[in-house]
């Protein structure tokens, strides 16, 4: 036993042995004759081992050092000096910004750590690189996306630029209060629905900022491709978070940007190390598995973990063992030595072995303290940003390692509750001020004062002279674009308006009409059909080879059904974005269309056609966010409702898109039941939005059901805008009671069916209302409500709903989706108010069988309004019991919404 130990140990100390020899030689190779030699050979001793050179794996994450040599670190063109002292104020004014909101008012919140590690690289962005433009509509500016936490120091950078004041500056967080006191408020992060003229694109909820950028990119290339826009010289930039890369939209269109060769996107990611809980990766690191990621997508990577003083530390690493030792140190680890000084940092780092603590035997604690890393290292950042923006044919990702809280010294450097920190002690406050050499006497840091340099300081000077070679101030959001007029609805949409009883669904005559505008002369280039895999549903294949799918490959294929009049046709030109099975993609895509007008000068038209589940269900944060950056275009929610929608079962029949709608406060919601409705919706919102600017996109479902259209006159096209508009009325001199009806989308049909049964078989008369939105309704009069009860005394607003429900009877709702939507109207119909609606889980069978299930077919609202009738007594109860008898109504069943 003791033997068989000892040969076992021998084997392993010669393994050891072998292992250190090995080592060795390849440490020797990558620092005499560098590291692509180095990549040579261990590619070499792969092809000996028999991989397949085209699955090493160990390619995909390299030694924990600089990817760019010093020998290939291009030259910092700027003043350290002056870009250290700026950057230095600009920390200052950040913090200073937060605390004053927080002392002044303690729960406004705000970030002081995450600006402190990022400050660096946003300077030398902002001083280099980010590259602004005027309002002329070929200007080519930089399109620059901000990690939201950060804002105080794009804050801070613009005061200093005299686009804010100090007292903007402190009204942060509290931009209601500003406006009182005629100041600008601050966002708390960037939305450009509450600073139009300043923020560009919202990146408060994380993912969205990454994904959105990558669509971004790519739509400058469908401008440039479709002959709408020279884009060629223009970048979009993403500063981001290594936390927020584990948000799943931030990552999931990675291999898009490689495939599309975007190598007009430049990723930086803030490798503080940290989120908010605690390490990003406390036992592995995060560069290692993103560099891997993102290699593995087809990006170029590019590691800045190291500042200028370690150059010569590892020109000391001769046997390799710093380049080891940082490749065995964990993030965790990491993060306990940024909070820690240079003697924890001697002792615990580089006294982990005798030839590392002799490399830094000649640095004092304090040197080694100021060891920085590679995103604090403003010539450092340089070199990367440059090697980044000059890379060809891929996407550049650069990893930035930093100290999360940088400068917040033994107060909130690389500690674990850093990320939520709003405040500093007055020592710790000196502190910050003395590292880094704040021009302020200790009585302007007790009194938190902001530092500005004298206008003619050489500190401004070069502030100012750097944004004017780069074209003027960032983040700047332009709100001007040419007009483009909009074609008569007669050109595209007479068959709709005019049906006469044809037989078609609210979908064809849809991609009928968006076929026609697509051939408008004028209008036709800037509509963009958009589709996440489903254009067949929809029944858009005819589109794909008249107007083509875009692609900037073009078609290197002979497509299958080539001889086809649906062909599968991809184009350079080609208008439609087929997005594949993402509608996070679609909809980012949808987003950089319909905000054209403000990012690149050019109004657009998109149109997303979507299931209506996948919508606001599964995407509604990015519609949320689209909402703030004002877009302007179509979202189409097809095969909409929970019963119009047959076969599809549970997952995919939706009842309350509509309802989320209502909450997004510029998105115009309509549910139409007529193509004809459809046609004036869709022509009302062209026109706002491509010719009155208005702020407004619009939800608009429709459903696969076909029936007979009807014709409209267009005394009704107001209404229809307004949400509500009288479709018949329908009476007998038999008829002793009335009610009021309503319908909206495919359930109209059931209303008017139930119209005509109340008159025939229980002499009730009706007026039937197709209610296009409900929201729109509900917006009106709560607008209406509340002027009335501000104005005592002054003659009664009336709303649109109360103009049309104007007597007493009673108001039966039935719909295709929840009770809630319709319910939005209750406050406002002062008379016996009845709403069916479709709550609980789909089912996949027949219409008929599933409108029966949830209680919205033309027996249940004959009953309702039966019931209503004699609740204001009315009629008896006889009746009632009558109907429910005659239609087989199961009464004892359990509601649908709890089966
Ligand atoms: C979707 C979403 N989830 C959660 C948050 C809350 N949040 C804001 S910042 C943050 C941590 C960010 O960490 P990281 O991306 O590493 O950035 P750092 O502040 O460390 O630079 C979190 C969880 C958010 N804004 N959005």
């Amino acid at each position: 036993m003791g033997r068989q130990a000892h040969v076992v140990e021998s084997d392993d100390n010669r393994d050891q042995q072998e292992l250190e020899e090995w080592s060795e030689a390849f440490y020797s190779v990558m620092f005499n004759a560098g590291s692509d030699r180095a990549r040579e050979i261990l590619s070499r001793l792969q092809e000996i081992a028999g991989d397949s050179p085209s699955d090493r794996h160990t390619d995909l994450i390299t030694p924990y050092v600089n990817s760019i040599t010093i020998e290939k670190q291009a030259s910092f063109p700027g003043d350290l000096v002056l870009e250290e002292r700026l950057t230095a104020i600009m920390r200052w004014n950040a913090l200073v910004m937060v605390m004053k909101a927080n002392l002044a008012h303690a729960d406004l919140g705000g970030h002081i750590a995450s600006y402190a590690s990022a400050a660096d690289l946003f300077e030398v962005g902002f001083n280099h690189f980010f590259r602004a433009g005027d309002s002329h509509p070929e200007s080519q500016p930089d399109l620059v996306y901000f990690q939201p936490h950060s804002a105080p120091g794009i804050y801070a950078r613009a005061f200093l630029e005299g686009r804010f004041t100090e007292q903007d500056l402190t009204y942060y967080r509290q931009e209601i209060t500003a406006r009182k006191a005629g100041a600008i408020g601050l966002s708390s992060y960037p939305h450009p629905w509450l600073m139009p003229d300043f923020w560009q694109f919202p990146t408060g909820s994380m993912g969205i900022g990454p994904i959105s950028s990558i669509y971004q990119a790519r739509f400058l290339r469908y401008l440039e491709h479709r002959g709408i826009k020279d884009t060629a010289k223009q970048r979009v930039w993403g500063i981001f978070g290594d936390g927020e890369m584990d948000e799943p939209e931030s990552l999931s269109a990675l291999t898009l940007a490689a495939r599309e060769g975007l190598d007009n996107l430049t990723w930086v990611i803030n490798c503080n190390l940290q989120r908010l809980d605690g390490p990003v990766r406390g036992n592995s690191r995060i560069v290692d598995e993103l560099e891997a990621h993102f290699k593995g997508a087809g990006w170029h990577v590019i590691k800045l973990l190291w500042g200028s003083d370690w150059d010569k530390l590892f020109k000391r690493d001769t046997d390799g063992i710093l380049r080891r030792t940082l490749s065995a140190t964990v993030d965790g680890q990491f993060q306990t030595f940024a909070a820690n000084n240079g003697a924890y940092n001697r002792d615990n780092f580089f006294g982990q072995n005798a030839s590392l603590a002799q490399m830094v035997s000649d640095l004092s604690d304090n040197q080694i303290d100021r060891l920085t890393r590679g995103g604090h290292d403003l010539e450092k950042i340089y070199a990367a940003f440059s090697a980044a923006v000059n890379h060809t044919g891929k996407p550049t990702v650069v990893l930035a390692q930093t100290k999360k809280g940088y400068g917040m010294g033994s107060a909130g450097q690389g500690k674990m509750t850093t990320h939520q920190q709003k405040k500093m002690s007055h020592e710790a406050l000196l502190a910050f001020r003395d590292e880094f050499n704040i021009p302020l006497s200790d009585e302007q840091v007790e009194n938190l004062s902001f530092c500005r340099p004298a206008a003619g300081s050489d500190e401004m000077r070069y502030l100012n002279r750097c944004r004017q070679i780069l074209g003027g101030y960032l983040p700047w959001r332009r709100n001007e674009a040419e007009p483009v007029a909009v074609p008569t609805v007669a050109e595209y949409g007479r068959f709709a308006l005019q049906a006469s009883g044809r037989a078609m669904s609210t979908t064809v005559a849809l991609v009928r009409m968006l076929g026609s505008l697509l051939k408008d002369n004028e209008l036709g280039p800037r509509v963009v059909p958009i589709v996440a895999d489903e254009a067949r549903t929809f029944g858009m294949a005819s589109l794909f080879r008249q107007f083509g799918i875009y692609s900037s490959l073009g078609q290197k294929y002979e497509p299958e059904d080539i001889g086809s009049l649906l062909s599968y046709r991809e184009a350079k030109d080609g208008q439609i974005l087929e997005e594949g099975i993402s509608e996070a993609g679609a909809i980012s895509s949808w987003v950089a269309a319909a905000t054209s007008y403000a990012a690149h000068g050019k109004r657009m038209l998109p149109f997303y056609i979507f299931y209506s589940m996948f919508g606001f269900q599964r995407i509604g944060d990015h519609i949320w966010s689209a909402a703030d950056q004002r877009a302007r275009g179509f979202l189409i929610g097809a095969t909409s409702g929970k019963t119009t929608l047959g076969g599809e079962g549970l997952q995919h029949q939706d009842g309350h898109s509509h309802l989320i709608a209502s909450t997004v406060p510029n998105c115009r919601a309509y549910d139409p039941a007529f193509a004809s409705e459809l046609a004036v919706i869709i022509d009302y919102g062209m026109h706002a939005m491509m010719e009155h600017e208005e702020d407004f996109f619009y939800y608009v479902t429709v459903t696969n059901e076909v029936y007979s259209q009807v014709s409209l006159t267009e005394d009704v096209y107001p209404d229809i805008i307004k949400g509500m508009y009288q479709y018949s009325s329908l009476s007998s001199q038999k008829c002793q009671a009335k009610v009021n009806l309503l319908g909206s989308g495919a359930i109209l049909k059931e209303v008017i069916a139930a119209s005509e049964m109340l008159r025939d078989d229980w002499e009730v008369g009706s007026n039937v209302w197709s209610v296009t939105s409900y929201t729109e309704l509900a917006r009106e009069a709560a607008t209406v409500e509340r002027w009335n009860r501000f104005h005592p005394g002054r003659e009664k607003q009336v709303s649109h709903l109360t103009q049309c429900l104007r007597n007493n009877d009673p108001v039966i709702a039935a719909s295709d989706y929840v009770r809630a939507l319709p319910q939005l109207l209750s406050q406002y119909i002062k008379t016996d108010y009845c709403v069916l609606g479709t709550d609980g889980f789909g089912r996949s069978d027949t219409r008929q069988t599933l409108r029966e299930f949830f209680e919205i077919n033309r027996y249940h609202i004959v009953i309702s309004a039966l019931h209503s009738l004699v609740v204001q007594g009315k009629i008896s109860e006889d009746v009632c019991r009558k109907a429910l008898a005659t239609y087989h109504i199961n009464v004892d069943a359990a509601p649908p919404w709890e089966c």
